[in-house]
């Protein structure tokens, strides 16, 4: 019996897996669309389907949630305009949210309509294959690659190349589709660790060796409910080109692929095959993978600025051009926004627009000469480049509205409880809050300053929605993971309990009450 196998004889993923490879359904939606999802083989509906990113949402049956692929967080404006169309033929039930891997997600989607919205994506160059289950997860890069005059490597081409290697293209490669688990990679090229690289599977941190422009590489970074790592040294430079990058990335993956432990879901990432080889060996197999000398790591990496948040008006490394970022309050896009953003980046800018890990968007390439028009904009009135100091750095993964892992609603709580605070209280900087409404961790909590994770909690004999405080998480230079400080807050008292956390802590100051 093959580990595999034997893996299948115990876990029901395995299983399914074995018995048919999850791609298998990109040949078989035309056949879904006629006979109509209640048909469906349950498997097929409920797991195989995310393979090619169509995910059935136990919350609004019938009504399907689409993860697209967005390599480096970018898409044009005529790529927008197509997801703002797709979505809004769906009219209430239609939305968009920007992820927390700078990725768009698409709501409302009926199964029936899948063949022909895969014909539009795949005209439009995007693809939404791969996208769930055991793949690799949309790939990240600094939001500013390109831009900014103080970037190390510009990562575009590097993402792109990996998810073409990975995806076959965006035409699917089998290769890649029956991982152990889920599976997250992130080339940062910036000075300020934009992507939170350390929580990736793979991280690619820019490093001089020897006077040398590459990369350091991480390894085994993620979250799960069970347990929260960081990522590891590999001790490996490499230098900023694609074969080599995309070489690493593939021997990876195989040797996760072939070797990564299958039997237990919740021990199935890769840090847990890291931790049963050690990192030498790891490494060792790696290399014997690639085919070619790997470098050892060197001294030191580059990520030595605070993070930045990217709203605002910057000037670009290009004289007299800009980019500007709009605060999208926690990633929730309706079509009208998303038509409109797509618009204002076509005449303003170069017909581009960037995602952010925080959720938020980017219009690059505005000149000098039309950034006031740009910034009168009705659209800048929702997406402000200036929001109050709590909302500006708020994070929410999707919640009870549509996720059935969900322990408690996050998005528009989140959202109500910043603008309360931030009416109440001044604010000497920002304070990045992050919700997650389970313990699988999509909002990462751990890398906020205030983290909250959803759970239930008892209040006079009832059971009620509650939170798990983080704190202590930083990003960009020297970034570590929060921890859990205070179980069970119940959500109605969060207002009372974050406000006393805020003046403590992050030296807020009540509002004085204006006299009328
Ligand atoms: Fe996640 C599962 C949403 C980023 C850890 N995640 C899910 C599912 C698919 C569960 C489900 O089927 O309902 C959620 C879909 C809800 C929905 O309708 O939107 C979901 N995850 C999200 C997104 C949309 C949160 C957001 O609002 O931005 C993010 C999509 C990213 C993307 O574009 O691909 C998202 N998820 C993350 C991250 C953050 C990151 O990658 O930086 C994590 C923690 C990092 C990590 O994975 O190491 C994360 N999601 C999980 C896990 C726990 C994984 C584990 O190893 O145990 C699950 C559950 C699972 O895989 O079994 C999960
Ligand atoms: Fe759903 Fe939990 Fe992920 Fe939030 S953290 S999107 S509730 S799985």
């Amino acid at each position: 019996m093959t580990s595999t196998q034997a893996a299948a004889a115990k876990n029901k993923f395995e299983r399914f897996k074995a018995e048919k490879d999850g791609l298998a359904v990109k040949d078989e939606l035309e056949g879904f669309a006629k006979i109509g999802w209640e048909a469906l083989d349950k498997t097929d509906l409920e797991h195989r389907l995310k393979w090619v990113g169509v995910f059935y949402r136990p919350v609004t049956p019938g009504k399907f949630m689409l993860r697209l692929r967005m390599p480096n967080g970018i898409l044009s404006s005529a790529q927008l305009q197509v997801l703002a169309e797709i979505v809004q033929r769906y009219g209430e039930d239609g939305s968009a949210d920007i992820t927390t891997r700078q990725n768009l997600q698409l709501r409302g989607i009926r199964l029936e309509d899948v063949p022909e919205i895969f014909a539009r994506l795949h005209a439009a160059g995007m693809t939404s294959m791969q996208s769930g289950m055991d793949n690799v997860r949309n790939i990240t890069g600094s939001p500013m690659a390109g831009l900014d005059a103080d970037e190390l490597i510009d990562t575009r081409a590097l993402v792109k190349s990996v998810q073409d290697m990975i995806t076959a293209a965006g035409s699917g490669n089998p290769a890649f589709t029956n991982l152990p688990r889920k599976f997250n990679i992130a080339i940062e090229g910036g000075r300020d660790n934009s992507v939170h690289a350390e929580i990736n599977d793979i991280a690619f941190v820019p490093a001089y060796k020897d006077g040398r422009l590459g990369f350091n590489v991480l390894v085994g970074g993620f979250f799960s409910a069970k347990r929260c790592a960081a990522a590891v040294p590999m001790d490996v430079w490499v230098p900023p080109k694609e074969d080599i990058v995309v070489s690493l990335c593939r021997a990876i993956l195989l040797a996760y692929r072939d070797n990564g432990l299958r039997a237990n879901r919740q021990k199935a990432r890769l840090m847990w095959l890291i931790d049963e080889w050690g990192i030498e060996k790891f490494r060792a197999e790696i290399e014997g993978a690639c085919g070619f000398a790997l470098e050892t790591a060197a001294p030191e990496d580059e990520i030595c600025w605070e993070k930045r948040d990217c709203l605002g008006v910057h000037a670009q490394k290009q004289p007299g051009l800009n980019y500007v970022g709009l605060h999208v309050p926690v990633g929730r896009l309706q079509a009208q926004d998303m038509f409109e953003l797509a618009q204002v980046a076509e005449v303003y800018g170069s017909s581009e627009v960037r995602l952010t890990v925080e959720q938020n968007a980017i219009v690059p390439n505005i000149p000098d000469d039309r950034l006031e028009s740009f910034l009168s904009e009705p659209l800048l009135e929702r997406f402000s480049i200036t929001p109050e100091p709590l909302e500006r750095a708020l994070v929410s993964c999707t919640g009870a509205q549509f996720c059935n892992f969900a322990l408690v609603e996050t998005k528009s709580r989140a959202l109500d409880i910043a603008r309360q605070l931030d009416a109440e209280l001044e604010l000497p900087k920002g304070v990045r809050m992050h919700w997650t409404g389970c313990p699988n961790s999509c909002g990462q909590p751990q890398v906020a300053d205030i983290g909250l994770m959803g759970t239930k909690t008892r209040k006079d004999g009832k059971t009620v929605e509650a939170v798990d405080l983080y704190m202590g998480g930083k990003v960009g230079k020297d970034a570590q993971l929060g921890n859990c400080v205070r179980k069970a807050i119940p959500c109605e008292e969060l207002p009372g309990v974050l406000s006393e956390i805020l003046i403590e802590k992050f030296a807020a100051q009540p509002r004085v009450a204006s006299v009328q």
